[in-house]
């Protein structure tokens, strides 16, 4: 189905710029809004905003996002920032008379010792992992939100919780981003530096699901045209490797020949977290890009846009 108009919250970060690329394909209408003039944090600002416009759909991608470091050392601005944005987005949604509203969530969301592969089923079935329980219990604020706006208003609103993902427009910053960009950027500087090793945080044993930006970008959509239950869903790449067979990875790809060293002080946070995607499957979503292609796509991206920019 075309010519929707499709509000993607959050367009300038790596999950939503990789929705609205994928949408533009599509011949549908998208609507995107800077924070320069909407702060999503600000409620009145963002019902005005939605009044006026009137999407047909909102693609929910905005959030305070951040690697292990971040979410451990900013828990007020974790919890805060998500809630707010959420807390706005789904009830102006629902003021706007705004029907239909994908949130995405994040596998984070799940019990730190769920049984794996982890069933939709899992949530709220035990405690979090303390490194991102602000943001993991703002997420699920935002699952509960989209249930609730469903159950009193019929409104269809589902959400979607992706794995770990890493793709263009991703965060270099080593203090703030996720492992697989800080794990590009650490390579590639240690080849240019000639340096003889590179530091990894944690004991490199603990395993994620690593699914390309674009792949999920196309289950979000996917979702939006096929699924509208209640429960929320998985999507996710299916396969899980640990941290140090993904630095063994980024270093192959980048062509860095120096060893690897683990800096144990720094946090692990959950020992795994695969998700069970089958129902997302089921219904005919598959991932297309292997982890290896898109890291090497991914450190291409980094070379041209952000490397080149700071020479
Ligand atoms: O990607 P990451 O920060 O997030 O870290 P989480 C994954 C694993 O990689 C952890 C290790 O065991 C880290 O200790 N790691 C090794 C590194 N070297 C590095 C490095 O240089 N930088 C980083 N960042 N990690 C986040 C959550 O958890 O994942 C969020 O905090 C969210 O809430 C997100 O769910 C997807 O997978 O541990």
């Amino acid at each position: 189905m075309s010519g929707r108009r499709i509000w993607v919250a959050g367009h300038k970060g790596m999950v939503g710029s990789a929705i609205v690329r994928q949408l533009e394909k599509s011949g549908d209408d998208v609507l995107k809004v800077d924070r320069s003039i909407v702060d999503l944090r600000n409620q009145i600002a963002v019902e005005v905003w939605l009044k006026q416009n009137r999407p047909d759909a909102i693609l929910f991608a905005a959030a305070k996002v951040g690697g292990i470091y971040a979410n451990d050392t900013f828990p007020a601005d974790f919890i805060y920032d998500n809630l707010a944005i959420e807390t706005n987005i789904i009830h102006s949604a629902h003021s706007a008379n705004v029907d239909r509203l994908v949130f995405l969530g994040s596998s984070c969301i799940y019990p730190k010792f769920a049984p794996q592969p982890i069933r939709e089923e899992a949530l709220l079935t035990g405690p979090l992992e303390p490194t991102n329980e602000w943001y993991a219990i703002a997420k699920i604020a935002g699952i509960k939100l989209c249930q609730a706006y469903r159950k009193q208003y019929g409104r269809r609103f589902i959400s979607v919780m992706p794995c770990n993902l890493y793709g263009p427009n991703d965060n270099f910053d080593l203090t703030t981003s996720h492992v697989l960009p800080a794990l590009i950027r650490k390579f590639h500087e240690a080849k240019n530096q000639k340096a003889p090793e590179v530091v990894i945080w944690g004991t490199g044993a603990p395993l994620r699901e690593f699914l390309h930006v674009d792949d999920l970008a196309r289950g979000v959509i996917f979702c939006l045209d096929n699924y509208d239950e209640d429960t929320h869903i998985n999507c996710g790449a299916g396969s899980e490797i640990s941290i140090r067979g993904l630095a063994e990875t980024v270093s192959r790809v980048v062509g860095y020949e120096g060893s690897l060293v683990f800096d144990t002080t720094k946090p692990d946070g959950t020992p795994r977290k695969l998700m069970d995607s089958g129902r997302l499957r089921a219904m005919g979503w598959t991932p297309d890009i292997s982890l290896e292609e898109g890291i090497a796509g991914a450190y291409q991206w980094y070379l041209a846009n952000v490397v080149s920019n700071a020479t």
